[in-house]
């Protein structure tokens, strides 16, 4: 429990319009769900059968097992599976949507470009086909035809997203524990079934299964996602904009993008623009389309819109009055936007076949149709805008300059303009002189366990003091840029002086007039894919195991599933994984221990618990420096 909600002044502002308003918000039912079932906080309630469901007693004086026989171990290991295979299955379903796209823009069948034909050559190379001489769109179809048969492989062969993608020494360590995918819904299915009753009762078979999800999340999901998504639409480059809701503005109509796929929200921004004339007929000045959730971050990236908030505050955005629709995708979207909605003039918006929210409207998105659908949404928005009670509204005044972008290959082209030949060695040479002690990755979300944004905040502020470069993504990534800590002041305010230095000098080398900002935002949660790459593509220039490098990663406020699948595949490619928030598995001393410690011996990386910022920031140094000394750093 906590008395601060959060440390977003935004967000401070709109909970008292909210409580004023009578508005119910996720804190409030957070509070009336106090006390948290113990059992299923520790992980120790199965329901896998309908003879359950079947709780351990923590304590051990009721019952030890399950009535078929199952141990906490055993139910921890099955339970923490299928929520890691539920995170995976996410991120695939959405990967494949992407990969659907590409195809159809490819033969022509839908209005969909492909902007990145260097992407997709270099995406094409990596899978071992020739590109010479061949057309975009054909070669386009080459590359989905490995995809789809990544996704209907039904031998006994490795993905060969995973094999073209991983590093070379990752594949020989799952393979020896034989890890890797061959097709991830199999996988999926597979996770499923060996945890239904009377399967799998080893708690380390079922742990490696749980790697195993990690490598379906971070190959078949986010990888394939991202790739597909730049070929489409563009590999991000630096943009800079603002961050928060006072980039709402009273006199445009604001309509926000929220859930996660770009496929939708790419062309809302196009109509937007377009359209805008329209808007002006009805007295606002323009449309002003914001982002909230892995949407905004993908939206953000490519086109610079600015970002509206991040997951715990989606309901806040609401209490605005000033947002006229709200259209929402997939993933993370809290079914109570509806009922707030209808307290404001707000349109909420779902599009999606598998996400329909009763008192919503419902505008079903095909891609065949996807102009008809964002016109639709934007003509939606500039009609509620009429109906907006201005004795409603009131938009908070923050917003933080922020600059975006951070694709690998827009931080290789910073990089670059100190060395062209080799835009690795300017950051590898500041590790290894120590002017920068490593790389930490913060991502993934905001948990109502926890004050809004204050773990990555605080621990965050507590790295770069101590010269450790961050790369952001997701909601951490929205924290971070509502803190200041994604533009030049931040690097004066928060970077310890040998890494400001260097970000001084990368600046003013890539002509920005300003140093680069101290935490470099790479985009939405499948975008973690971009931090995967960086850290293989400095494993192989280094020609080390990635598990060697001094690199870490950080949840500090994970919610979702999907955190869990992404923290478990960054725990596979051999990184100390920090959660903040601790996750369903204390009612198994053998599972935890696997988890935190056994784990590592195996596979290399660990996953470390901390629900102190300043202690998991120090933690997370203490390892790096280990790995430093291991190098000979
Ligand atoms: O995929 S960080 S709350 S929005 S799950 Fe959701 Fe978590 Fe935010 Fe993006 Ni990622
Ligand atoms: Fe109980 Fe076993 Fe059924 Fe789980 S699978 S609900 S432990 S009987």
């Amino acid at each position: 429990m906590h008395n601060v909600r959060s440390i977003d002044p935004a967000a401070q502002e709109l909970l008292k319009k909210a409580y004023r308003d009578g508005i119910e918000t996720v804190w409030e039912r957070y509070d009336k769900q106090q006390p948290q079932c113990g059992f299923g906080s520790l992980g120790l309630c199965c329901r896998h059968c309908i003879q359950g469901p079947c709780r351990i007693d923590p304590f051990g004086q009721g019952p030890d097992k399950g009535i078929c026989g199952a141990t906490a171990d055993v139910i921890v290991a099955r339970n923490l599976l299928r929520q890691v295979a539920a995170g995976a299955a996410a991120h695939v379903d959405h990967a494949y949507d992407a990969v659907e796209a590409l195809e159809m823009a490819a033969q022509g069948k839908i209005d969909y470009p492909i902007t990145d034909v260097g992407k997709l050559k270099a995406i094409a190379s990596g899978l071992g086909i020739d590109s010479e001489g061949k057309e975009p769109d054909a070669l386009a179809l080459e590359v989905v035809h490995v995809a789809y048969g990544d996704m209907g492989n039904h031998h006994n062969r490795p993905m060969k997203w995973v094999s073209a993608h991983a590093p070379k020494q990752r594949l020989e360590v799952w393979e020896s524990l034989g890890i890797i995918p061959r097709n991830p819904d199999r996988e999926i299915r597979e996770a499923m079934h060996q945890t239904t009753m009377g399967m799998d009762a080893d708690p380390v078979n079922l742990l490696l299964a749980t790697a195993k999800q990690g490598l379906v999340d971070g190959y078949a999901g986010l990888k394939l996602a991202t790739d597909m998504q730049d070929i489409l639409f563009g590999t991000p480059a630096p943009v800079v904009t603002e961050a928060n809701l006072g980039v709402l503005k009273e006199d445009y109509v604001n309509l926000i993008v929220h859930g996660h796929v770009p496929l939708l929200s790419e062309k809302i921004v196009q109509w937007a623009k377009t359209l805008s004339p329209e808007a002006e007929a009805v007295g606002a000045k323009g449309v002003q389309v914001a982002g909230i959730c892995c949407t905004g971050n993908e939206v953000l990236m490519r086109q610079g819109v600015p970002l509206a908030t991040n997951y715990l505050a989606q309901e806040l955005a609401i209490v605005t009055g000033a947002v006229d629709a709200m259209v929402v995708d997939v993933q993370c979207i809290m079914p109570s936007l509806s009922q707030i909605s209808s307290c404001y003039h707000t349109e909420l918006i779902t599009t999606m076949p598998i996400v329909k929210i009763p008192g919503a409207t419902h505008v079903p998105f095909a891609l065949e149709k996807a102009d008809e659908a964002a016109q639709e949404i934007v003509r939606k928005a500039i009609a509620a805008y009429a109906r907006r009670d201005p004795n409603k509204v009131h938009i908070p005044d923050y917003r933080e300059k922020i600059i975006a972008g951070f694709s690998v290959e827009a931080i290789a082209g910073a990089l670059g303009k100190l060395d062209a030949d080799q835009p690795l060695k300017p950051l590898v040479d500041n590790i290894v002189n120590g002017n920068i002690v490593g790389v930490v990755a913060t991502v993934g979300c905001n948990n109502v366990k926890v004050t809004q944004d204050i773990f990555h905040v605080e621990m965050v502020k507590e790295l770069l003091k101590n010269n450790v470069l961050v790369v952001a993504t997701g909601c951490s990534a929205h924290a971070l840029a509502k803190a200041g800590m994604m533009n030049s002041e931040g690097t004066e305010q928060y970077a310890g002086s040998t890494l400001k230095a260097v970000l001084r000098a990368i600046g003013e080398a890539a002509g920005l007039g300003a140093p680069l900002p101290p935490v470099l935002h790479m985009g939405s949660c499948v975008d973690n894919s971009r931090i995967g790459d960086l850290v293989t593509a400095l494993a192989n220039y280094l020609g080390v195991d990635s598990a060697a490098l001094p690199v870490a990663a950080s949840a500090p406020e994970p919610q979702h599933e999907k955190a869990l699948s992404i923290g478990t595949w960054a725990v596979a490619m051999g990184i100390t994984t920090h959660l903040g928030v601790i996750p369903p598995v204390l009612g198994s001393k053998q599972v935890t221990e696997l988890l935190t410690v056994g784990l590592a011996e195996v596979i290399g990386g660990k996953f470390y618990v901390e629900t102190e910022p300043q202690k998991a920031a120090l933690g997370l140094i203490e390892d790096i420096r280990k790995k430093r000394r291991a190098l000979g750093l």
